[in-house]
This record gives structure tokens, sequence and C-alpha cells, in this order.
């Protein structure tokens, strides 16, 4: 058994090279009297920083490891970190000519634990050896500098909030509420003195309710709440070793649990709106006062009323999956007869990639394309599939 405990500093520049320096692009400009004529020129494309510099990390780790002889060791580590002058991309004043600027903001607590434990055992001709791996992080912001939050918007239309007192970089949205489900829920909505149910503009039965966050009876986008977040609760993994006699079976797996994913391809997928093929979800959609459907999706409407198309809870999604990764089945042929054909060594295999994939996400890939800007992570604009693929393999030395 053995316990180690370390404290460091460290600094992250992940800068580019001259990042501070406002860097020019080449453009056409139009000069002269009439309808003029076109000079080559140049204007600025990002905002100068000069003093940029780097991230640093102070991190604190205590760790555990625990073995027994061969077959068994455990080890565990803590660890506490704060960044400061964190690289961010934060958004500008547009009237400064740009809509992001990286600058040196702010502080970040991580922490967090990671534990791994690996077997290996013989029982007479039967080997086997595992790994398990768990990992946990917690993030929070202490501090943004002059502001208690940055708001940045992805796409156009999805946004992300980072605030103090939270982690890193949350979805900023609308929390649907169900639908109208008949005219009485509408004219409850329409009437300013009655606040059971908040005004959506435009609003028509079968579409969406929102929660009213700010209380004032209308749904606006003040309404936005924090609705999940990329970083997972923790992440797991398990991979096998097995063999017996001849045979040799391996097995790794991966899974991510309690993360969201701002699945924004379901503007199309999910709208109703029919400008292209639609999920099953539309058989849950709302049809009539009398047949309304799951009461949670809002009706057929080849152009949206009321806040539909808006980004809300009906865009963000579970991301929590478990993976197989591989699994390898292989024989290997006894030594005694290949020598008779003069070969050394023979072994047969089957190897499948990314077999199987447990997940309630309905995008083709829970582990979604993460963008550069850490403040918006998480979000699926079409991300590519993983490939299945299956070898069969002959390993022959003579
Ligand atoms: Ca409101």
């Amino acid at each position: 058994m053995k316990l180690r405990a370390s404290y460091g500093v460290s600094g992250n520049f992940s800068i580019g090279n001259y990042d501070y320096y406002a860097s020019l692009v080449a453009d056409n400009y139009v000069v002269g009297t009439g309808v003029g004529s076109v000079a080559p020129g140049l204007y600025p494309s990002t905002i100068s920083t000069p003093d940029l510099g780097w991230e640093k990390t102070k991190m604190t780790n205590i760790g555990l490891e625990f073995g027994v002889f061969n077959m068994l060791r455990l080890e565990v580590d803590v660890y506490n970190s704060n960044t400061s002058d964190m690289l961010l991309n934060v958004p500008t004043p547009y009237l400064s000519g740009f809509s992001t600027a990286l600058q040196n903001r702010g502080k970040v607590n991580n922490k967090g634990v990671e534990i791994t434990l690996s077997t290996h055992n013989t029982f007479g001709d039967f080997r086997w050896s595992n790994n398990f791996n768990f990992a946990l992080n917690r993030n929070k912001v202490v501090d943004l500098g002059d502001v208690n939050e940055i708001v940045t918007v992805n796409n156009s239309v999805l946004y992300f909030v980072t605030r103090v007192g939270e982690p890193i970089g949350n979805y900023y949205a609308l929390v649907t509420d169900g639908i109208f489900m008949n005219q009485d829920e509408i004219n409850i909505a329409n009437d300013p003195n009655d606040k059971r149910i908040a005004t959506v503009a435009g609003a028509k039965v079968g579409d969406f309710k929102y929660v009213d966050q700010n209380g004032d009876g209308v749904i606006t986008d003040d309404d936005k709440a924090i609705v999940g977040n990329y970083a997972p609760k923790f992440t797991y993994g398990w991979s096998t070793q097995m063999g017996w006699k001849w045979f040799d079976l391996s097995i790794a797996t991966q899974g991510v649990y309690g993360n969201e994913i701002a699945n924004i391809n379901r503007r199309y997928f999910d709208s109703m709106e029919g400008s292209i093929n639609c999920m099953t979800d539309a058989l849950d959609r709302f049809i009539s006062v009398d047949n309304p459907g799951n009461g949670k999706t809002v009706q057929a409407n080849r152009s949206a009323t009321g806040k539909n198309g808006t980004i809300s809870t009906w865009h963000i999604e579970s991301g929590s999956y478990f993976r197989i990764r591989d699994i390898t089945f292989g024989v290997t042929m006894p030594k005694n007869w290949m020598n008779r054909i003069g070969i050394d060594k023979l072994r047969v295999y089957f190897t499948a990639y990314n077999p199987f994939t447990f997940t309630n996400y309905s995008g083709y890939n829970p582990e979604v394309s993460n963008n550069s800007n850490p403040l918006t992570p998480g979000v699926d604009y079409g991300t590519y599939p993983v490939a299945k693929s299956y070898v069969f393999g002959l390993n022959v030395s003579f």
C-alpha cells in the first residue's frame, strides 16, 4: 500500500501563435465616385489582445495505491484544482466590430476522483484479467472578472450561459411545460389578468407552453433557464481478457453518465413542419383536442406558430451511453499440429469494433462534435455516426 500527494502549478498556453495580434484579411473595397472601382484592401478579422497570457492551474492531488500480489491492484486519486486567467472566447459588444475576443478571464475550480481497479487471475487453464476505471469531475466557476455571467450563442439559435457558482457552458433555454390542450388554455394564457398560464405570443391549440421563470405572465427570452450541461456526472470503462486453452476473448467497453446534449438537429427532424422527414416522435403529436397524442409533442404545422421553433428543453436530450468498443475472439491452433505442417504459430480471430451502443439519445452518436470554444460544448448539429466494423484475421508465423 502506498500513499502519495502532490501539488503543482501548470500553465496552459493553448493560445495559437500570435493570437494576441489583430490579424488582417484581404478583401476588396470600392473607391472613387459613381460606381467606383474595386481596389484590393485589408480588414482586421480579430481583435488585438496585447496582454493575453497563459492559463494557470494550481492542482493538489492525493493518491492511494493498494495491491494484493499480482492479483489485484487498486488506485484512487482525488484532486482539487484551481485555474485562473482562463482563456475564453468572450462575446464583445458588436460596436467593437467583432463578436468575440480571446481573453484571460476568471477562475474555475475542478475537483474529482479517479479510480482504477485491475485484476489478474489464473484458475487452472483459465486466465482472466479485468480493468475497471471510473472518473468523476465537478467544475464550478468561481469568478468571471467584472461580470457575473457570460452568455454565448451558438449557430445563432442555441444559447449557453457560464455563470459564477455554476459549471462552465450550460445550455440556456426555455423549459417546455406540455402543450396547449384546448382553446380554454389559450384564453387563460392570453388573459393578462390570469397568470395561471403564461402568454406565448401567437400560440395556438397544440403548441408548446413554457415555464414562466420570472413570473411576469409572458414567455420571453428572459424565461431561459439552465437546462443541462455536456459535462457528465461520471465516466467509466471496463475491459476484460479471458483465455482458456486455445481460446482467447477480449472485450472493451466505455460509458458516460449524466450529461445532456443540445441536439439542434431536432429543429428539422422534430419540428413537425414537414420540410424534411420527421422522427417517430411525430406519431405522438397533438392531432386534435380529442386526440392530443402524448400531451408533450406539438401539432404538425407547415410553419410553426407560437415559440415551437425556439430552442427549448425539446431540443435537449440525455447524453448517457454505454458502448462496447470492441470484442475479439481468437483461436490459436495447437502448436504440435501446426509444427507438422511447418508453421510456428497460427491464430484465427474475429473482431467487432463498436458493435453495440446502449443509449436513449436519438441522434447518430452521443459523442457529439465538440466546439473548440469551451463555453459552448455538446452541440450536435449533424455529428457523423461511428462506424461498426467486423474484421476476420489470421496471424501466421513460420
Ligand atoms: Ca416571463
